[in-house]
């Protein structure tokens, strides 16, 4: 029997010399120079050196090594020793070595930036060996736990919605159908109808789960399997959420910060470490804005990746687009006088992060703005019922966690943020 993990490989520092440690993980590299012998072992946290030195470790270590491969599974107990030479300024001496699985050569070149991106997809599981994918998907975890704790902190409540549903709430040609048993149903787009309706109850709620798009336009930002972070509160119009997401923000990219230098040592740099105020950007000046700089826009378009990001010269890498056209929004938006509504985008780095609005909460109202748009309020009477009970104002947002991943991280496509993308092209692994 082997034995317990005691430490992670960041956690073995100078100030553990002379202590005896269990650590565990892959064989990344293996070094022979005679009578000294070195063996990197990776963990999800990084590398510790593991020296072997002819008089000091034991003769069936020395052996075990000599069978050792790349990216087989070792534990190894030994005593920390400070150094001047070892990387990070700390070794591990060996005294008992564990092999507990060998591996094949890897289908993939792990060890340097080479593999192209399809087929690092198709190895996925190979590829997220890579300390750049360690990096990235251990600070995807901590943004979320921060968002998490963010809502919770302004008591809103986790809730799970249905992903199995029978109306479309954010276009109709982007459903994917399913089969459910005698009928047809689909792949939920959006909890956006039950969060909604979940106001009129739990007040603030917020649901973290995936969401499908049918799209069929194979782009660097679109997957057709996202996860969706969705909030929903009663009392709250579309700028107490815009302050609320401008606190989310800043909590996120403070997080991001706190994890620049492992970033730096996988070659990425965060599109922002500070977050002062995030602008606030009216559509109409917006488009103005555009039009200066040259771009063929007219009051009503929606606007480009390319537009976004060149609108950053103006407003930085981080702002928000608020009071669209309300033709650009979906039925359930509330209007802000005429033509415009009471909502806005989430700008990060060019890329749409979040939209939102505040919503209608009469039903008189919905029904009228469905049928403007040439929607059947009869097939959402189980969602316009809800209306008839005592349904309290209430504003939100929708919010691609992929895509936020990939905006404060600088990466240039949504894949590198997404363990098993599903694509136009894709769905599998
Ligand atoms: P929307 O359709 O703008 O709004 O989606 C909200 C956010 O989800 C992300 N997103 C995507 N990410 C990756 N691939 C996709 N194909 C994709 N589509 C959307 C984006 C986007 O900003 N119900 C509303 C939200 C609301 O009003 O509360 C909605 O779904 O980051």
């Amino acid at each position: 029997m082997y034995p317990k993990k005691t430490h992670w490989t960041s956690e073995i520092t100078p100030e553990l010399h002379g202590k005896e440690v269990v650590v565990a993980g892959w064989v990344w590299e293996l070094r022979d120079i005679g009578k000294v012998k070195f063996l990197l072992l990776r963990d999800r946290e990084g590398f510790v050196q593991v020296t072997l030195k002819a008089g000091r470790t034991p003769d069936h270590v020395f052996k075990a090594f000599a069978d050792l491969g790349r990216e087989d599974v070792v534990v190894v107990r030994g005593v920390v020793e400070a150094s001047r030479i070892a990387k990070r300024g700390v070794e591990v001496f060996p005294l008992d070595i564990w092999v507990l699985n060998k591996a094949k050569p890897l289908p993939l070149d792990v060890w340097s930036e080479s593999a192209d991106l399809p087929t690092r997809l198709r190895w996925r599981s190979v590829d997220l060996k890579r300390p750049r994918n360690l990096a990235v998907f251990s600070l995807a975890s901590r943004i979320l736990r921060e968002i998490r704790e963010a809502l919770y902190g302004e008591r809103f409540v986790e809730v799970f919605t249905p992903k199995i549903i029978v109306t479309s709430t954010e276009g109709g040609a982007e459903l994917f159908p399913v089969l459910y048993f005698e009928r047809v149903a689909y792949l939920s787009q959006s909890p956006q109808l039950y969060k909604e309706q979940l106001t009129a109850s739990l007040e603030r709620v917020f649901e973290i789960g995936p969401a499908y798009r049918a799209e069929k336009h194979n782009t660097d930002f679109h997957l057709n399997e996202f996860i969706s972070v969705d909030a929903e509160a009663a009392f709250m119009n579309y700028n107490d959420i815009v302050d609320l997401l401008e606190r989310i923000v800043k909590r996120v990219v403070a997080a991001v910060a706190e994890e620049e230098k492992r970033l730096a040592e996988v070659g990425i740099r965060p599109v922002a470490t500070e977050v002062q105020e995030v602008p606030r950007v009216d559509y109409d000046d917006a488009v103005d804005r555009l039009r200066q700089l040259g771009y063929d826009v007219k009051w009503g378009d929606d606007l480009t990746v390319e537009m976004q990001k060149a609108l950053m010269k103006f407003y930085g890498p981080i702002y928000f687009i608020v009071n669209f056209p309300a033709s650009l929004r979906p039925f359930y938006t509330k209007r802000r006088g005429g033509d415009k509504s009471e909502s806005y985008d989430l700008i990060i780095n060019g890329i749409e992060i979040a939209s939102g609005a505040t919503r209608i909460h009469k039903r008189d109202e919905l029904e009228e703005e469905m049928r403007r748009r040439g929607l059947d309020p009869r097939l959402f009477e189980s969602h316009l019922a809800v209306f008839d009970y005592g349904m309290p104002p209430h504003a939100g947002f929708g919010l691609g966690f992929n895509r936020l991943v990939t905006a404060l991280l600088n990466l240039d496509n949504v894949r590198h943020a997404t363990l098993y993308p599903r694509d136009r092209y894709r769905v599998e692994p």
